[in-house]
């Protein structure tokens, strides 16, 4: 996959240089381009904002440099134009599953109030466009937005995973586990500081084990995502009693 970031502040991306997200650049998975947006502003202050129509606080990043370097980015190619922003569609593991499977991305990180609107109407002529937002609470930028994104992305590339941490199992994956968030884990040693292991997981019964991860699965899910509980399908009887 190739992903390009247009920002005015490319320096937030030098986590991409680290761990999985590291690794897949390194191994030629995943190319990621970074690109300095007032390289396209060829004022001597090198502007890329105004003040909006209207009225109102705040300032408004302008189309003409976004549009200069949009076409330089993309070309005759066809990317999927991503736009972080707090309006745009909620960013879930489906999205993140759909987006995995494209060969390009062009992310648009705006700052300010955002990005003039017409060029999201003028590059949905000829590319797919989606603003997206990672969450109910506002940033200052869509940069952190887009290391969300890469991250949740990156990880579901062939081969960025090994087999031991199987995306089939994640929290949110569609399928058998979709809405049920992962229960609590535990590694050695037996007893710390007076806490045991649950001596279910140290009693060896597969069976057992899988029962009482599904249980705490499901309690966890409803203590801590109540929304995510009313979704759940396929609920036995022993399933029932445990959320009553
Ligand atoms: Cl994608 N961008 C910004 N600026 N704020 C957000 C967001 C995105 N998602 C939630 N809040």
């Amino acid at each position: 996959m190739r992903a390009d970031i247009v920002s005015i502040f490319p320096e937030y991306f030098s986590p991409l240089e680290v761990s999985l997200i590291g690794k897949a650049r390194a191994s030629g998975t995943l190319d990621v381009r970074l690109h300095q947006l007032r390289d396209w502003a060829h004022d001597v202050h090198k502007t890329v904002d105004d003040t909006p129509y209207g009225g109102g606080p705040g300032m408004v990043m302008k189309p003409e440099i976004w549009g200069a370097a949009l076409d330089d980015i993309a070309g005759d190619g066809s990317p999927v134009l991503v736009v972080p922003t707090p309006s745009g569609r909620p960013f879930t593991q489906a999205m993140a599953q759909e987006l995995a499977a494209e060969p390009w991305l062009v992310f648009a990180c705006g700052r300010y109030e955002g990005i003039d609107s017409r060029v999201m109407v003028e590059y949905g002529r000829r590319m797919r466009v989606v603003e997206v937002s990672i969450g109910d609470y506002v940033l200052a930028g869509g940069e952190v937005a887009v290391l969300v994104m890469i991250e949740a992305i990156g990880r579901l590339l062939p081969g960025v995973l090994g087999n031991a941490n199987s995306v089939v199992d994640d929290s949110f994956a569609p399928g058998a586990m979709e809405n049920l968030l992962e229960g609590p884990v535990y590694t050695k040693p037996p007893v710390w500081r007076e806490h045991a292991v649950p001596d279910v997981l140290l009693s060896g019964h597969h069976g057992k084990v899988a029962r009482w991860r599904r249980d705490q699965a499901l309690r966890r899910t409803v203590d801590n995502r109540p929304d995510l509980a009313a979704r759940l399908t396929g609920l036995d009887k022993h399933d029932r009693a445990l959320l009553d």
